[in-house]
């Protein structure tokens, strides 16, 4: 049996962080689908992007250990997400530790450590931090 991980993110100036969690994901099965936030629902997170939904989903999608990439438009679509892609395994990063543990009524649940270090907020000061160098 095909088993299929699923993992969300806004993955925003992608960054070794992301590929470090997409990497692990894919590794704990045969096929990766990622759902990737709407700049609509990042707004609702109170989370502003530099990369829009579109190039977000595409720069994700060509990545090697993704499989299927689906827009996350919402907190509550992951339990249908896991009927639809029939996942066994949800994934993310343990900064989300014990948030999505409701997920194991229909699905293994695997909380892997971050990547230190490297954030896209980091990323983002760092690169206006540099313009205002200019
Ligand atoms: N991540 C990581 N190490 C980092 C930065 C991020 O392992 N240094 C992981 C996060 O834990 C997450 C994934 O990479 O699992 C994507 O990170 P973000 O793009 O920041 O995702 P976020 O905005 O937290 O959205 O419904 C869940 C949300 O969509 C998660």
């Amino acid at each position: 049996m095909i088993r299929t991980v699923l993992t969300y993110g806004t993955f925003d100036l992608l960054h070794a962080g992301h590929l470090n969690l997409l990497q692990r994901a894919r590794g704990l099965g045969d096929r990766l689908a990622v759902g990737i936030s709407t700049n609509e629902f990042n707004a609702s997170k109170g989370k502003k992007t530099i990369i829009g939904f579109e190039d977000r989903l595409e720069i994700v999608r060509s990545i090697r250990y993704v499989d299927e990439v689906f827009p996350e438009s919402c907190w509550d679509q992951k339990v249908e997400d896991v009927r639809r892609f029939n996942a066994s395994i949800f994934v993310m990063g343990d900064d989300w530790e014990g948030k999505f543990d409701f997920l194991q009524e229909v699905c293994e649940v695997v909380y892997l450590p971050r990547t230190p270090g490297v954030s896209s907020t980091y990323l983002r000061a760092k690169v206006s931090a540099n313009e205002r160098k200019i």
